[in-house]
């Protein structure tokens, strides 16, 4: 191993660390990629947790130039371009730019990339919940959860966890889909014609939004919108530019099953959009929306994991076209 190794601790299929992964490339920097056990996050858990984070998560990364670890996706950006100043610039020199880029980053982090998730696995529930024992249990593969039965029942019980942490039974009547289809026509708008975010070249803003709009891509109502398909090639070639995986592990899997059932589209556009995903971040960190699984409110988890998730979902071939 080199000695000015990076090692990133990562959940592979994180988009927050996806955008740690193209950042590494695009400044050519020596990396080593660790995958940490979702529940136990050991090598996370001996570190001090940084100031105003509430909990350990990935991305994290440890730099052994200098025996530095350093937790959650935007500090760690902003770590390497300090610590790396010859390497591919990751936040422009002028001084208004630059603001730009760390207001636009914050507001990916805490509102489109928040959506995403909701929404990514909440299709994964819906359309392959075994997929979530491969990803959230992979190691233990080989043993009880290589069975078929195993796999499926043991996703739905990370599902339904997964829906506890983050309210995905909530999304509809939040008019989370079409909030995020607003903001995204936004976006595609005042990008349209346009090679970066902020402007004339590559920055941080723009790996952050081409990792973010990755899990977009399962979701039917808003993958197969006409409106957003320069958006979604933008951020495809620019992942591959930075040495990006041209389809993930995710998205391959609900091909996959896709290929031999119809995938599942939800009752979208139908209500206001009346969460917005311009939420303000407070100082330099982004907002999170973990919630605690194991308190009182998993006792109706199962209800709504078996019913409100899936009420007014339809498998059907398009999801723009209207649901039944
Ligand atoms: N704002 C953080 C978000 C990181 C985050 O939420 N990571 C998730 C994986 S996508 C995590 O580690 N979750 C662990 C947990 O919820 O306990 C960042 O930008 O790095």
């Amino acid at each position: 191993m080199n000695s000015t190794m990076i090692t990133l601790y990562e959940l592979h299929w994180s988009h927050y660390c996806e955008k740690i992964r193209l950042a590494l490339n695009y400044m050519g920097l020596p990396w080593q990629a660790v995958g940490i056990d979702a529940f136990r996050k050991e090598p996370l858990r001996v570190q001090p947790l940084p100031d105003g984070l509430p909990t350990h998560t990935v991305p994290a990364i440890h730099d052994a130039a200098n025996d530095r670890f350093v937790m959650d996706s935007t500090p760690i950006l902003h770590y390497l371009a300090v610590q790396y100043p010859a390497a591919p610039a990751l936040f422009p020199a002028d001084p208004l730019e630059r603001a730009e880029v760390q207001r636009r980053l914050l507001e990916f982090d805490s509102g489109l990339a928040i959506a995403m998730r909701r929404l990514g696995y909440t299709q994964v529930i819906l359309e392959c919940p075994g997929l979530l024992t491969e990803l959230f249990l992979g190691r233990y593969a080989n043993g009880l959860f290589a069975w078929r039965g195993m796999r499926r029942i043991a996703g739905h019980v990370i599902g339904l966890m997964l829906c506890k942490r983050f309210d995905f039974h909530r999304s509809r009547e939040l008019g989370l889909y079409e909030s995020t289809i607003a903001y995204l026509q936004e976006l595609a708008g005042q990008m349209h014609g346009l090679a970066y975010v902020v402007g004339q070249q590559l920055s941080a803003a723009d790996l952050t939004l081409a990792a973010m709009l990755r899990g977009f891509l399962i979701v039917p109502c808003i993958a197969e919108r006409p409106d957003l398909q320069h958006l979604f090639a933008w951020a495809r070639a620019l992942r591959l530019r930075c040495g990006g995986e041209t389809v993930s592990r995710y998205e391959q899997a609900v091909i996959d099953v896709r290929s031999r059932r119809l995938p599942v589209a939800g009752s979208c556009v139908r209500r206001a959009a009346r969460c917005h995903l311009r939420r303000p971040a407070t100082g330099e960190l982004a907002s999170n929306d973990q919630r605690p699984i194991w308190d009182r409110g998993m006792w109706l988890m199962p209800w709504h994991y078996l019913v409100t998730l899936r009420r007014g979902t339809v498998r059907q071939a398009l999801a723009v076209a209207p649901v039944a």
